[in-house]
Protein backbone atom coordinates (compact mmCIF):
# COMPACT_ATOMS: atom_id res chain seq x y z
CA UNK A 1 0.00 0.00 0.00
CA UNK A 2 0.67 3.04 -0.85
CA UNK A 3 0.70 6.00 2.08
CA UNK A 4 3.04 8.21 0.61
CA UNK A 5 1.59 12.10 0.53
CA UNK A 6 1.52 13.51 -3.04
CA UNK A 7 2.03 16.48 -2.57
CA UNK A 8 -0.22 19.23 -5.18
CA UNK A 9 1.22 20.30 -7.83
CA UNK A 10 3.42 23.82 -6.19
CA UNK A 11 1.58 27.42 -7.80
CA UNK A 12 4.51 28.90 -10.09
CA UNK A 13 7.78 29.20 -7.72
CA UNK A 14 7.91 32.76 -6.45
CA UNK A 15 10.78 32.81 -5.11
CA UNK A 16 11.85 35.99 -7.07
CA UNK A 17 9.08 37.94 -5.49
CA UNK A 18 10.64 37.63 -1.97
CA UNK A 19 14.05 40.25 -1.65
CA UNK A 20 16.01 37.16 -0.74
CA UNK A 21 16.35 33.41 -1.57
CA UNK A 22 16.33 32.48 2.03
CA UNK A 23 14.19 34.19 5.26
CA UNK A 24 15.37 34.57 8.69
CA UNK A 25 14.64 31.65 11.16
CA UNK A 26 13.35 31.93 13.65
CA UNK A 27 10.38 33.15 12.42
CA UNK A 28 8.86 34.06 15.57
CA UNK A 29 11.83 35.44 17.73
CA UNK A 30 11.90 35.23 21.29
CA UNK A 31 10.23 33.09 24.08
CA UNK A 32 7.71 31.69 22.23
CA UNK A 33 8.10 28.25 22.53
CA UNK A 34 6.07 24.86 22.06
CA UNK A 35 4.59 26.31 18.38
CA UNK A 36 1.46 24.74 17.31
CA UNK A 37 -0.51 25.92 14.22
CA UNK A 38 -3.41 24.96 11.99
CA UNK A 39 -4.33 26.29 8.73
CA UNK A 40 -7.68 27.44 7.49
CA UNK A 41 -7.61 28.16 3.49
CA UNK A 42 -4.75 30.36 2.48
CA UNK A 43 -4.25 30.97 6.85
CA UNK A 44 -2.39 29.55 9.40
CA UNK A 45 -2.80 30.34 13.10
CA UNK A 46 -0.19 29.55 15.82
CA UNK A 47 -0.11 29.34 19.09
CA UNK A 48 2.93 29.15 22.01
CA UNK A 49 3.03 28.53 25.72
CA UNK A 50 3.41 31.65 28.35
CA UNK A 51 4.28 30.06 31.75
CA UNK A 52 3.68 32.07 34.76
CA UNK A 53 2.89 35.56 32.16
CA UNK A 54 -0.99 36.96 32.13
CA UNK A 55 -2.62 37.02 29.30
CA UNK A 56 -1.65 33.58 28.10
CA UNK A 57 -1.06 31.69 25.25
CA UNK A 58 0.15 34.31 22.45
CA UNK A 59 -2.00 33.50 18.97
CA UNK A 60 -0.54 34.38 15.50
CA UNK A 61 -1.29 34.90 12.02
CA UNK A 62 0.56 34.23 8.74
CA UNK A 63 -0.42 34.07 5.08
CA UNK A 64 3.05 32.97 4.30
CA UNK A 65 4.58 30.75 7.37
CA UNK A 66 7.38 33.30 7.27
CA UNK A 67 5.63 36.09 8.76
CA UNK A 68 3.97 36.59 11.95
CA UNK A 69 1.68 38.55 13.20
CA UNK A 70 0.53 38.36 16.91
CA UNK A 71 -3.17 38.95 16.89
CA UNK A 72 -4.53 38.02 20.10
CA UNK A 73 -4.14 36.13 23.43
CA UNK A 74 -6.08 33.17 23.76
CA UNK A 75 -6.77 33.02 27.95
CA UNK A 76 -6.75 36.89 28.18
CA UNK A 77 -9.49 37.25 31.15
CA UNK A 78 -9.03 36.27 34.78
CA UNK A 79 -11.85 34.01 34.16
CA UNK A 80 -9.81 31.93 31.79
CA UNK A 81 -6.68 32.13 33.63
CA UNK A 82 -5.54 32.14 37.01
CA UNK A 83 -2.37 31.90 38.03
CA UNK A 84 -1.33 32.48 41.53
CA UNK A 85 1.62 33.72 43.96
CA UNK A 86 2.53 30.64 44.80
CA UNK A 87 2.98 28.93 41.59
CA UNK A 88 6.52 29.04 41.12
CA UNK A 89 7.94 30.75 37.38
CA UNK A 90 7.96 28.55 34.62
CA UNK A 91 4.83 26.73 35.69
CA UNK A 92 1.30 28.03 34.78
CA UNK A 93 0.54 27.79 30.97
CA UNK A 94 2.61 24.64 28.62
CA UNK A 95 1.89 23.52 25.35
CA UNK A 96 -1.13 24.22 23.90
CA UNK A 97 -2.44 22.33 20.57
CA UNK A 98 -4.40 25.06 18.30
CA UNK A 99 -6.36 22.98 15.41
CA UNK A 100 -9.72 24.00 13.30
CA UNK A 101 -12.41 21.41 13.44
CA UNK A 102 -16.11 21.71 12.24
CA UNK A 103 -15.87 25.76 11.80
CA UNK A 104 -14.01 27.15 15.10
CA UNK A 105 -10.50 27.12 16.26
CA UNK A 106 -10.13 24.43 19.42
CA UNK A 107 -7.24 25.26 21.47
CA UNK A 108 -6.20 22.68 24.67
CA UNK A 109 -3.19 23.39 27.08
CA UNK A 110 -2.37 23.00 30.93
CA UNK A 111 -2.13 25.43 33.45
CA UNK A 112 0.14 23.37 35.50
CA UNK A 113 -1.12 22.61 38.90
CA UNK A 114 -4.40 23.00 37.89
CA UNK A 115 -5.37 21.05 35.07
CA UNK A 116 -6.17 20.64 31.55
CA UNK A 117 -8.39 23.08 29.69
CA UNK A 118 -10.01 23.64 26.16
CA UNK A 119 -11.07 26.49 24.41
CA UNK A 120 -12.54 27.71 21.34
CA UNK A 121 -13.44 30.36 19.02
CA UNK A 122 -14.90 31.54 15.64
CA UNK A 123 -12.05 34.32 15.18
CA UNK A 124 -8.68 33.10 16.68
CA UNK A 125 -8.05 36.93 17.66
CA UNK A 126 -10.82 36.59 20.16
CA UNK A 127 -13.08 36.19 22.26
CA UNK A 128 -11.98 32.97 23.02
CA UNK A 129 -14.52 31.12 25.38
CA UNK A 130 -14.70 30.15 28.70
CA UNK A 131 -12.74 27.06 29.51
CA UNK A 132 -13.76 23.63 29.12
CA UNK A 133 -12.30 21.97 32.30
CA UNK A 134 -10.97 18.40 31.23
CA UNK A 135 -10.67 16.11 35.24
CA UNK A 136 -10.93 12.90 32.75
CA UNK A 137 -7.09 14.34 30.87
CA UNK A 138 -4.36 13.67 32.86
CA UNK A 139 -0.54 14.50 31.61
CA UNK A 140 1.06 18.28 29.87
CA UNK A 141 1.40 18.82 26.18
CA UNK A 142 -2.57 17.55 24.72
CA UNK A 143 -2.97 17.30 21.68
CA UNK A 144 -6.90 17.01 20.12
CA UNK A 145 -7.08 15.03 17.23
CA UNK A 146 -10.79 14.43 14.97
CA UNK A 147 -10.95 10.87 12.93
CA UNK A 148 -13.66 10.34 10.14
CA UNK A 149 -16.51 9.01 12.89
CA UNK A 150 -16.20 12.41 14.47
CA UNK A 151 -14.13 10.69 17.49
CA UNK A 152 -12.13 12.94 19.33
CA UNK A 153 -8.66 12.35 20.93
CA UNK A 154 -6.67 13.95 22.98
CA UNK A 155 -3.44 12.75 23.27
CA UNK A 156 -0.58 13.92 26.16
CA UNK A 157 2.99 13.51 27.40
CA UNK A 158 3.94 10.03 28.54
CA UNK A 159 2.19 9.25 25.93
CA UNK A 160 -1.10 8.40 26.57
CA UNK A 161 -4.36 8.77 24.85
CA UNK A 162 -8.05 8.67 26.35
CA UNK A 163 -11.09 9.77 24.26
CA UNK A 164 -13.22 13.12 24.71
CA UNK A 165 -16.10 14.64 25.07
CA UNK A 166 -15.22 18.27 23.92
CA UNK A 167 -18.28 19.61 24.04
CA UNK A 168 -18.46 18.74 27.87
CA UNK A 169 -14.69 17.82 28.22
CA UNK A 170 -15.47 14.28 29.48
CA UNK A 171 -13.55 11.83 29.08
CA UNK A 172 -14.80 8.49 27.50
CA UNK A 173 -13.09 5.33 28.95
CA UNK A 174 -9.67 5.29 30.54
CA UNK A 175 -6.63 6.83 29.20
CA UNK A 176 -4.15 4.09 27.27
CA UNK A 177 -0.88 4.23 27.07
CA UNK A 178 0.45 4.30 23.34
CA UNK A 179 3.49 4.36 21.51
CA UNK A 180 6.77 6.13 24.15
CA UNK A 181 9.43 6.73 22.00
CA UNK A 182 12.74 5.37 21.43
CA UNK A 183 13.13 3.34 24.15
CA UNK A 184 15.48 4.53 26.80
CA UNK A 185 15.01 8.53 25.79
CA UNK A 186 13.59 10.72 28.51
CA UNK A 187 10.60 12.65 28.51
CA UNK A 188 8.26 11.21 25.04
CA UNK A 189 6.19 14.70 25.23
CA UNK A 190 4.27 17.11 22.92
CA UNK A 191 2.60 14.32 20.89
CA UNK A 192 0.58 15.57 17.54
CA UNK A 193 -1.44 13.10 16.22
CA UNK A 194 -2.47 13.19 12.00
CA UNK A 195 -4.08 11.17 9.63
CA UNK A 196 -2.00 11.62 6.59
CA UNK A 197 -2.81 9.21 3.54
CA UNK A 198 -3.51 5.63 4.49
CA UNK A 199 -2.04 6.23 8.05
CA UNK A 200 -2.26 8.32 11.67
CA UNK A 201 1.02 9.24 12.46
CA UNK A 202 2.53 10.34 15.90
CA UNK A 203 4.80 12.44 16.33
CA UNK A 204 6.54 13.13 19.51
CA UNK A 205 9.43 15.15 21.16
CA UNK A 206 11.49 13.26 23.24
CA UNK A 207 15.20 13.43 24.98
CA UNK A 208 14.33 16.43 27.33
CA UNK A 209 13.73 20.20 26.12
CA UNK A 210 17.22 20.76 26.23
CA UNK A 211 20.38 20.07 23.94
CA UNK A 212 19.50 16.27 23.59
CA UNK A 213 16.11 17.31 22.50
CA UNK A 214 14.54 15.57 19.36
CA UNK A 215 11.41 15.16 17.41
CA UNK A 216 10.55 11.17 16.72
CA UNK A 217 7.13 9.71 15.14
CA UNK A 218 5.59 6.38 14.29
CA UNK A 219 2.57 5.40 12.32
CA UNK A 220 -0.35 3.09 12.67
CA UNK A 221 -3.99 2.18 10.89
CA UNK A 222 -6.05 3.51 13.35
CA UNK A 223 -5.57 7.13 15.75
CA UNK A 224 -4.84 4.88 18.73
CA UNK A 225 -2.48 2.71 17.59
CA UNK A 226 -0.95 0.21 16.98
CA UNK A 227 2.34 2.09 16.07
CA UNK A 228 5.45 1.52 14.38
CA UNK A 229 7.99 3.62 14.77
CA UNK A 230 10.31 5.40 11.74
CA UNK A 231 13.08 3.38 11.21
CA UNK A 232 15.16 7.14 10.79
CA UNK A 233 13.87 8.50 14.09
CA UNK A 234 14.77 10.62 15.66
CA UNK A 235 13.54 12.59 12.25
CA UNK A 236 15.10 15.83 13.60
CA UNK A 237 17.26 16.44 16.28
CA UNK A 238 20.82 18.69 16.84
CA UNK A 239 22.26 17.24 19.30
CA UNK A 240 25.84 17.13 19.66
CA UNK A 241 26.54 19.31 16.82
CA UNK A 242 27.84 22.75 16.22
CA UNK A 243 24.59 24.32 14.98
CA UNK A 244 23.60 27.62 15.82
CA UNK A 245 19.98 26.84 16.56
CA UNK A 246 20.35 24.02 19.57
CA UNK A 247 17.36 21.81 21.39
CA UNK A 248 15.46 21.60 18.29
CA UNK A 249 12.21 19.97 19.28
CA UNK A 250 8.77 20.16 20.24
CA UNK A 251 7.27 20.43 16.85
CA UNK A 252 3.92 20.18 14.95
CA UNK A 253 3.28 19.53 11.27
CA UNK A 254 1.27 21.58 9.06
CA UNK A 255 0.26 21.44 5.28
CA UNK A 256 0.37 24.55 2.85
CA UNK A 257 -2.79 25.12 0.65
CA UNK A 258 -0.34 24.06 -1.96
CA UNK A 259 -0.17 20.57 -0.63
CA UNK A 260 3.79 21.05 0.48
CA UNK A 261 4.48 20.12 4.07
CA UNK A 262 6.12 22.32 7.15
CA UNK A 263 7.09 22.08 10.36
CA UNK A 264 6.94 24.36 13.31
CA UNK A 265 9.47 23.33 16.12
CA UNK A 266 11.33 25.01 18.85
CA UNK A 267 14.97 25.93 19.18
CA UNK A 268 17.67 27.89 20.85
CA UNK A 269 20.45 30.39 20.16
CA UNK A 270 22.99 29.70 22.83
CA UNK A 271 25.72 32.47 22.85
CA UNK A 272 29.08 32.87 24.69
CA UNK A 273 31.75 30.02 25.36
CA UNK A 274 31.34 26.95 26.61
CA UNK A 275 28.62 25.98 27.63
CA UNK A 276 26.64 28.24 25.76
CA UNK A 277 23.73 30.23 26.92
CA UNK A 278 20.37 31.49 25.52
CA UNK A 279 18.74 34.23 26.92
CA UNK A 280 15.87 34.67 24.13
CA UNK A 281 13.93 31.37 25.55
CA UNK A 282 12.72 28.86 23.44
CA UNK A 283 12.40 30.52 19.81
CA UNK A 284 9.70 29.18 16.88
CA UNK A 285 11.36 27.95 13.87
CA UNK A 286 10.16 26.93 10.55
CA UNK A 287 11.61 23.47 8.27
CA UNK A 288 9.75 22.20 5.30
CA UNK A 289 9.43 18.47 5.16
CA UNK A 290 8.88 16.01 1.82
CA UNK A 291 7.79 12.64 2.63
CA UNK A 292 9.84 9.29 1.48
CA UNK A 293 8.19 5.93 1.58
CA UNK A 294 5.42 7.34 4.05
CA UNK A 295 7.68 9.31 6.34
CA UNK A 296 8.27 12.65 7.00
CA UNK A 297 11.87 14.12 6.31
CA UNK A 298 12.81 17.36 7.53
CA UNK A 299 14.70 19.81 5.70
CA UNK A 300 17.66 22.16 7.70
CA UNK A 301 17.03 24.48 10.36
CA UNK A 302 18.92 26.84 10.06
CA UNK A 303 19.08 30.86 10.25
CA UNK A 304 18.27 31.05 6.50
CA UNK A 305 16.18 28.88 4.93
CA UNK A 306 15.00 28.45 1.60
CA UNK A 307 11.88 30.72 0.98
CA UNK A 308 8.62 28.54 0.36
CA UNK A 309 7.30 28.24 -3.50
CA UNK A 310 4.74 31.57 -2.86
CA UNK A 311 4.92 34.82 -2.93
CA UNK A 312 5.58 36.54 0.28
CA UNK A 313 3.26 38.16 2.77
CA UNK A 314 5.00 40.50 4.89
CA UNK A 315 3.04 41.59 8.20
CA UNK A 316 3.96 45.21 9.57
CA UNK A 317 6.64 45.80 11.75
CA UNK A 318 5.70 46.76 15.24
CA UNK A 319 6.21 49.95 16.01
CA UNK A 320 9.41 51.13 17.62
CA UNK A 321 7.49 53.18 20.10
CA UNK A 322 4.54 52.48 22.38
CA UNK A 323 2.88 55.76 23.29
CA UNK A 324 0.09 54.24 25.98
CA UNK A 325 -2.43 56.78 23.68
CA UNK A 326 -4.71 53.52 22.90
CA UNK A 327 -7.34 52.54 25.05
CA UNK A 328 -6.17 49.00 25.57
CA UNK A 329 -2.81 47.21 25.80
CA UNK A 330 -1.71 45.61 22.58
CA UNK A 331 -1.53 41.98 22.90
CA UNK A 332 2.06 41.35 23.28
CA UNK A 333 2.16 43.07 26.35
CA UNK A 334 2.57 40.70 29.17
CA UNK A 335 2.58 40.69 33.37
CA UNK A 336 3.62 38.58 35.55
CA UNK A 337 0.94 36.51 37.44
CA UNK A 338 -1.70 38.81 36.79
CA UNK A 339 -2.62 42.00 35.90
CA UNK A 340 -5.38 43.04 38.20
CA UNK A 341 -7.05 46.58 37.30
CA UNK A 342 -6.43 48.86 40.38
CA UNK A 343 -2.98 47.98 39.68
CA UNK A 344 -2.74 49.51 36.16
CA UNK A 345 -4.40 51.96 33.88
CA UNK A 346 -4.12 53.49 30.61
CA UNK A 347 -6.92 56.40 31.30
CA UNK A 348 -5.93 57.27 34.93
CA UNK A 349 -3.56 59.69 33.01
CA UNK A 350 -4.48 59.32 29.46
CA UNK A 351 -1.53 58.60 27.40
CA UNK A 352 0.36 57.15 30.50
CA UNK A 353 0.52 53.74 31.55
CA UNK A 354 -0.02 53.82 35.16
CA UNK A 355 1.48 51.12 37.53
CA UNK A 356 0.75 51.02 41.21
CA UNK A 357 2.95 48.69 43.55
CA UNK A 358 2.42 45.49 44.81
CA UNK A 359 4.97 44.07 46.53
CA UNK A 360 8.26 46.21 46.80
CA UNK A 361 10.43 44.86 43.59
CA UNK A 362 10.45 42.79 41.20
CA UNK A 363 11.64 39.68 43.47
CA UNK A 364 7.80 39.72 44.20
CA UNK A 365 6.06 37.09 42.55
CA UNK A 366 3.10 39.60 42.02
CA UNK A 367 4.62 42.69 40.89
CA UNK A 368 3.37 44.73 38.95
CA UNK A 369 5.17 44.47 35.56
CA UNK A 370 3.99 45.12 32.27
CA UNK A 371 6.82 43.60 29.48
CA UNK A 372 7.25 42.62 26.29
CA UNK A 373 9.56 39.61 25.33
CA UNK A 374 13.03 40.85 24.14
CA UNK A 375 13.34 39.27 20.68
CA UNK A 376 16.59 40.07 19.01
CA UNK A 377 19.87 39.35 20.47
CA UNK A 378 20.83 42.59 20.28
CA UNK A 379 18.72 45.52 21.30
CA UNK A 380 17.80 49.08 23.12
CA UNK A 381 14.70 49.74 25.26
CA UNK A 382 13.62 52.71 26.75
CA UNK A 383 10.98 54.51 28.76
CA UNK A 384 10.49 57.73 30.50
CA UNK A 385 8.98 57.39 34.04
CA UNK A 386 7.60 60.18 36.11
CA UNK A 387 8.63 59.26 39.92
CA UNK A 388 6.18 61.94 41.56
CA UNK A 389 4.37 58.99 43.43
CA UNK A 390 6.49 56.69 43.48
CA UNK A 391 9.55 54.31 42.73
CA UNK A 392 9.65 52.17 39.41
CA UNK A 393 11.84 51.40 36.81
CA UNK A 394 12.86 49.09 33.58
CA UNK A 395 13.50 45.96 34.19
CA UNK A 396 14.90 42.91 32.39
CA UNK A 397 13.30 39.68 33.94
CA UNK A 398 13.95 36.32 33.31
CA UNK A 399 12.46 35.12 36.89
CA UNK A 400 11.48 36.27 39.61
CA UNK A 401 15.47 35.51 41.13
CA UNK A 402 17.20 36.60 37.68
CA UNK A 403 16.70 40.24 36.78
CA UNK A 404 18.51 43.67 36.12
CA UNK A 405 16.54 46.58 36.33
CA UNK A 406 17.49 50.34 36.49
CA UNK A 407 14.81 52.24 38.86
CA UNK A 408 14.07 55.75 39.98
CA UNK A 409 12.62 57.62 42.99
CA UNK A 410 13.19 59.38 45.49
CA UNK A 411 15.63 61.37 44.06
CA UNK A 412 17.64 58.32 43.14
CA UNK A 413 18.52 56.48 40.24
CA UNK A 414 20.18 52.73 41.04
CA UNK A 415 21.14 49.88 38.83
CA UNK A 416 19.87 46.31 40.54
CA UNK A 417 20.85 43.07 39.99
CA UNK A 418 19.00 40.05 41.64
CA UNK A 419 20.90 36.66 40.74
CA UNK A 420 19.70 33.72 42.72
CA UNK A 421 19.98 34.41 46.19
CA UNK A 422 21.78 37.50 45.95
CA UNK A 423 20.62 41.01 45.62
CA UNK A 424 22.39 44.10 45.10
CA UNK A 425 22.67 47.59 44.07
CA UNK A 426 25.11 47.47 41.21
CA UNK A 427 25.38 51.75 41.01
CA UNK A 428 23.08 54.94 42.20
CA UNK A 429 23.39 58.27 41.62
CA UNK A 430 21.08 61.22 41.96
CA UNK A 431 18.16 61.88 39.61
CA UNK A 432 19.33 64.01 36.78
CA UNK A 433 17.61 67.60 36.35
CA UNK A 434 14.51 67.97 34.20
CA UNK A 435 16.22 70.61 32.03
CA UNK A 436 17.46 67.28 30.21
CA UNK A 437 13.66 66.43 28.87
CA UNK A 438 12.24 69.23 26.85
CA UNK A 439 9.91 68.36 24.48
CA UNK A 440 7.82 66.08 26.52
CA UNK A 441 4.62 65.89 27.23
CA UNK A 442 2.73 68.23 29.87
CA UNK A 443 2.29 66.32 32.75
CA UNK A 444 -1.14 67.16 34.20
CA UNK A 445 -0.53 68.35 37.74
CA UNK A 446 2.74 67.88 37.28
CA UNK A 447 5.97 70.17 39.11
CA UNK A 448 7.85 70.09 36.28
CA UNK A 449 10.32 73.08 35.99
CA UNK A 450 11.31 74.31 32.68
CA UNK A 451 14.55 76.25 32.48
CA UNK A 452 18.23 76.25 32.48
CA UNK A 453 19.46 75.01 35.61
CA UNK A 454 19.19 71.57 36.38
CA UNK A 455 16.99 70.61 39.54
CA UNK A 456 16.49 67.34 41.14
CA UNK A 457 13.99 65.54 38.88
CA UNK A 458 11.15 63.74 38.89
CA UNK A 459 10.80 62.28 35.44
CA UNK A 460 13.81 60.21 33.64
CA UNK A 461 14.90 58.72 30.76
CA UNK A 462 15.56 55.21 32.23
CA UNK A 463 17.37 52.92 29.20
CA UNK A 464 19.00 49.42 28.27
CA UNK A 465 20.89 48.20 25.88
CA UNK A 466 21.53 44.59 25.16
CA UNK A 467 24.71 43.64 23.13
CA UNK A 468 25.62 40.87 21.84
CA UNK A 469 28.93 39.75 22.12
CA UNK A 470 31.00 38.15 18.78
CA UNK A 471 30.91 34.69 18.21
CA UNK A 472 33.92 35.06 16.20
CA UNK A 473 35.61 36.37 19.51
CA UNK A 474 35.16 33.08 21.31
CA UNK A 475 37.01 31.99 24.88
CA UNK A 476 35.54 29.43 26.58
CA UNK A 477 33.85 31.88 29.15
CA UNK A 478 33.10 35.00 27.01
CA UNK A 479 29.47 36.16 27.96
CA UNK A 480 26.43 35.76 25.66
CA UNK A 481 25.65 39.50 25.42
CA UNK A 482 25.96 42.67 28.00
CA UNK A 483 23.75 44.70 29.33
CA UNK A 484 24.07 47.99 29.56
CA UNK A 485 21.64 50.21 31.97
CA UNK A 486 21.77 53.67 32.73
CA UNK A 487 19.72 57.28 31.76
CA UNK A 488 19.36 58.95 28.50
CA UNK A 489 19.45 62.37 28.19
CA UNK A 490 17.61 64.79 25.54
CA UNK A 491 20.10 64.70 23.23
CA UNK A 492 20.61 61.06 23.16
CA UNK A 493 24.01 60.55 25.66
CA UNK A 494 23.81 57.58 27.36
CA UNK A 495 24.84 57.66 30.95
CA UNK A 496 25.78 54.05 31.67
CA UNK A 497 25.49 53.12 35.40
CA UNK A 498 26.78 49.73 34.97
CA UNK A 499 27.12 47.09 32.27
CA UNK A 500 26.68 43.60 33.12
CA UNK A 501 27.05 40.03 31.90
CA UNK A 502 23.78 38.40 29.98
CA UNK A 503 25.04 34.85 31.21
CA UNK A 504 23.07 35.41 34.51
CA UNK A 505 19.57 35.90 32.87
CA UNK A 506 19.93 32.56 30.25
CA UNK A 507 18.24 29.86 31.20
CA UNK A 508 21.02 28.12 31.65
CA UNK A 509 21.83 30.09 35.04
CA UNK A 510 18.28 30.28 35.88
CA UNK A 511 16.61 27.17 35.02
CA UNK A 512 13.19 26.89 33.67
CA UNK A 513 10.80 27.20 30.50
CA UNK A 514 10.89 31.17 29.59
CA UNK A 515 13.01 33.85 28.11
CA UNK A 516 14.23 37.49 28.89
CA UNK A 517 10.96 39.69 29.27
CA UNK A 518 11.61 43.28 29.29
CA UNK A 519 9.23 45.91 30.89
CA UNK A 520 8.32 48.38 33.20
CA UNK A 521 7.34 48.00 36.90
CA UNK A 522 5.98 49.74 39.93
CA UNK A 523 8.27 49.34 43.19
CA UNK A 524 6.54 51.59 45.38
CA UNK A 525 3.74 54.39 44.95
CA UNK A 526 2.51 55.10 41.48
CA UNK A 527 4.65 55.79 38.69
CA UNK A 528 3.45 56.47 35.54
CA UNK A 529 5.24 55.95 32.16
CA UNK A 530 4.72 58.56 28.93
CA UNK A 531 6.30 55.80 26.10
CA UNK A 532 8.36 52.87 25.97
CA UNK A 533 10.86 52.22 23.43
CA UNK A 534 11.99 48.82 21.93
CA UNK A 535 14.15 48.43 19.42
CA UNK A 536 16.63 45.70 17.61
CA UNK A 537 20.09 46.95 17.01
CA UNK A 538 23.00 45.64 15.39
CA UNK A 539 25.55 43.39 17.55
CA UNK A 540 28.39 45.40 18.42
CA UNK A 541 31.52 43.87 17.93
CA UNK A 542 33.08 46.77 20.12
CA UNK A 543 35.02 46.27 23.71
CA UNK A 544 33.03 46.13 26.42
CA UNK A 545 33.13 49.83 27.93
CA UNK A 546 34.78 49.75 31.67
CA UNK A 547 32.07 49.28 33.37
CA UNK A 548 30.93 51.31 36.34
CA UNK A 549 30.38 47.62 39.09
CA UNK A 550 29.95 44.11 38.03
CA UNK A 551 27.34 41.85 39.06
CA UNK A 552 29.48 39.05 39.46
C1 LIG B 1 6.47 21.39 27.41
C2 LIG B 1 7.18 20.24 26.90
C3 LIG B 1 8.37 20.91 26.48
O1 LIG B 1 5.29 21.13 28.05
O2 LIG B 1 8.67 21.82 27.42
O3 LIG B 1 9.89 21.36 24.88
C4 LIG B 1 7.57 21.91 28.27
N1 LIG B 1 8.93 20.72 25.37
O4 LIG B 1 6.59 19.57 25.88
C5 LIG B 1 7.39 23.30 28.66
O5 LIG B 1 7.29 24.08 27.51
Amino acid sequence: MSSTPQPAPAVAATASDWPDETFANPVIAGFHPDPSVCRVGDDYYLACSSFEYFPGVPVFHSRDLVHWEQIGNALDRPSQLVLTADMPSSAGVYAPTLRHHDGRFWLITTNVGVGNLLVTATDPAGPWSEPTLLPGVVGIDPDLAWDEHGRCFCTTAGVTQVQLDPATGQAIGEPVRLWSGTPGAQAPEAPHLYRVGDYWYLMIAEGGTERGHAVSIARGPAPDGPFEPCPANPILTHRGTHRPIQNTGHADLVQAADGSWWLVLLGVRPRGGTPGWHVLGRETFLAPVTWVDGWPVVGEVAPATAVPPWPPSPVPAPPVRDDFDAERLHPRWVSVRSRPAPYWSLAERSGWLTLRARGDSLDHPEVIFVGRRQQHLSCRARTLIDTADGRGGLAVRLDERHHYEIEAGDGQVSVLARLGSVRTTVASKAMPGEKALPGEKAVPGGKAVPGEKAVPGEKVRLRVDVLATDPADWNPCKEPDRLRLGVEYADGAFDVLAELDGRYLSTEVAGGFTGRVIGMYAAAGTVRFDWFDYEPAEPTAEPAAEPTAEAA
